[in-house]
């Protein structure tokens, strides 16, 4: 029973370990899914701002080669390739600078929406100083009149240093997020203009070649509204350059995913959270069905197995050992019971009282063991010679009792008679010799005033009396005679 019980208990621990496990492969499974996506979802975006700035970095090469071809360029030719740069976007605004001695003033040309002052704004003056043109940036006052204030990009030393690298390295150069001019922030990307056809293989010969610079601006909110743009609605982007939140949510993005994102020559970080997330509700709700069986079915083991344990201590309790017969106490119970449905049905039963004969003998001659097999076989005869409704009990030693419900004198007497002939003819294994038995009889159901004691004495009296009559006999006890003497014969 124990091993039953440790089997069923592994089971059940079997079933909760077995949910967990299960829960959470599922949910591993769902959360490789969950990064999965979202590393899609933020590369796609990272390409997105990437497809958007190489596309204005490609027309800074435009507006380079435009720049580069700009000294073998009439200022007809110059004006209509510049004003289709400039519907394209691959120009803010351009002025054509001829050549000209220093003492002649340059004349400048209105396009789109740059103002360009005719007169010399400071700007020019720094730039004309140069050895190369560096770019103008041109903001309109709005105090009337109207006056351009020109901006020389090389001359701020945010900017400087990115300038040169572009020109150094002969590829795009980005600077880190700065304030714009035009307002906001945002980064700048500078291409270097070389002279049309010169050598470029080394930065020496960059240096020699350098003509001048173009420069295009990124204002950050539009590049992280591009990003913002690429990811499914309520997903959260986050945009670090340097090292730096530059846009988004500040602090750490939990659960979240970290591609690069490449602009000019920089790197930046786009990290995207989806707050979806890995849905924890199936694996949740199967792990908390599996240890709620596995308790209950637990709980119903426990309980199952105490009562088998009760039970087995009540039958112990109840039950002689050697021969698996009731003991005393339930005999004692079984009597009063049978006492007490044969004065509701106004039945009379018998008692049996059997003790055998000589005993000792066997116990003598052949030893305590040898005894013991015979006790189990005389049980196993009684066993034979009696109805499922009738009480079998060993009071001790070599003494049994059998309880005959329902049933005459008379047919207690020839129940005990075929009992004693029963053990009789009975031949031991062992090579032991048969043994007889003095069966003693009282009535029950005669006199409702008998109780259990009385009815044992008298039993017990009967079969006494038979002992006395030189055993192997049954005797029933008859009230009638006096009361220690009261066995009469068979
Ligand atoms: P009598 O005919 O007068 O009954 O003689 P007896 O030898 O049977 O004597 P008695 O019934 O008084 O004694 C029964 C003996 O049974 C006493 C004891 O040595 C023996 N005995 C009691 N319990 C056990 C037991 O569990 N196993 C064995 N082998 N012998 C037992
Ligand atoms: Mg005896």
């Amino acid at each position: 029973m124990r091993a039953r019980f440790w089997v069923s208990i592994a089971a059940v621990a079997a079933i909760a370990i077995g949910s967990v496990i299960g829960a959470v492969a599922i949910y591993v499974k769902d959360r490789d899914d969950f990064h999965r996506m979202q590393r899609d979802e933020a590369a796609r975006a990272a390409h997105q701002v990437e497809a958007v700035a190489g596309l204005s970095i490609g027309k800074l090469s435009s507006a380079a080669a435009f720049f580069e071809a700009e000294r073998d360029l009439s200022a007809h030719q110059f004006s209509v390739i510049g004003r289709s740069l400039l519907s394209q976007g691959a120009l803010q605004g351009a002025a054509y600078i001829p050549r000209v001695p220093a003492s002649r003033r340059p004349r400048f040309e209105r396009l789109r929406d740059v103002e360009i002052l005719e007169r010399a704004p400071l700007g020019l003056r720094r730039a004309a100083s140069r050895p190369v043109y560096f770019p103008l940036t041109y903001v309109t006052a709005v105090a009337t009149p109207k006056r351009g204030i020109g901006y020389d990009l090389g001359s701020d030393p945010s900017r400087e240093p990115f300038l040169l690298r572009a020109s150094a390295s002969g590829r795009p150069a980005a600077t880190p997020l700065i304030p714009l001019l035009l307002g906001g922030t945002g980064i700048n990307v500078y291409r270097a203009i070389y002279r049309d056809g010169a050598p470029v293989a080394t930065a020496a010969k960059r240096r020699r070649a350098l003509i001048g610079y173009v420069a295009g601006s990124f204002e950050l909110g539009q590049l992280a509204a591009i990003a913002t743009g690429a990811l499914p609605q309520g997903v959260q982007a986050q945009l670090r350059v340097d090292g730096e939140v530059a846009s988004g949510p500040r602090g750490e993005l939990s659960d979240a995913a970290t591609v690069p994102l490449h602009i000019a020559d920089r790197t930046w970080l786009l990290t995207v959270e989806d707050p979806g997330g890995p849905d924890a509700g199936l694996p949740l709700a199967l792990a908390i069905l599996g240890i709620s069986l596995a308790a209950l079915l637990a709980s119903l083991i426990v309980g199952w197995n105490r009562g088998e344990r009760m039970r087995e201590l009540e039958r112990q309790a109840s039950q002689d050992s050697l021969t698996g017969l009731g003991n005393r106490r339930r005999f004692e119970e079984d009597l009063a019971a049978a006492m007490a449905r044969s004065r509701r049905d106004g039945s009379t039963g018998a008692l049996l009282v059997l003790d055998l004969d000589r005993f000792k003998q066997v116990n003598d001659s052949h030893g305590h063991p040898a005894g013991d097999r015979l006790i189990k076989e005389v049980a196993e005869a009684l066993r034979e010679r009696t109805r499922a409704s009738d009480s079998l009990a060993r009071l001790g030693g070599d003494e049994f009792a059998v309880i005959l419900p329902r049933c005459s004198r008379e047919e207690a007497r020839i129940a005990a008679e075929a009992i004693a002939e029963e053990i009789r003819r009975h031949h031991p294994p062992d090579g032991l010799d048969p043994v007889t038995v003095s069966i003693g009889v009282a009535m029950f159901g005669e006199d409702p005033r008998a109780s259990v004691a009385t009815v044992v004495s008298d039993a017990d009296a009967a079969m006494y009396a038979a002992k006395d009559e030189g055993r192997d006999g049954v005797r029933v006890f008859d009230p009638v005679s006096v009361r220690g003497d009261g066995a009469e014969g068979r």
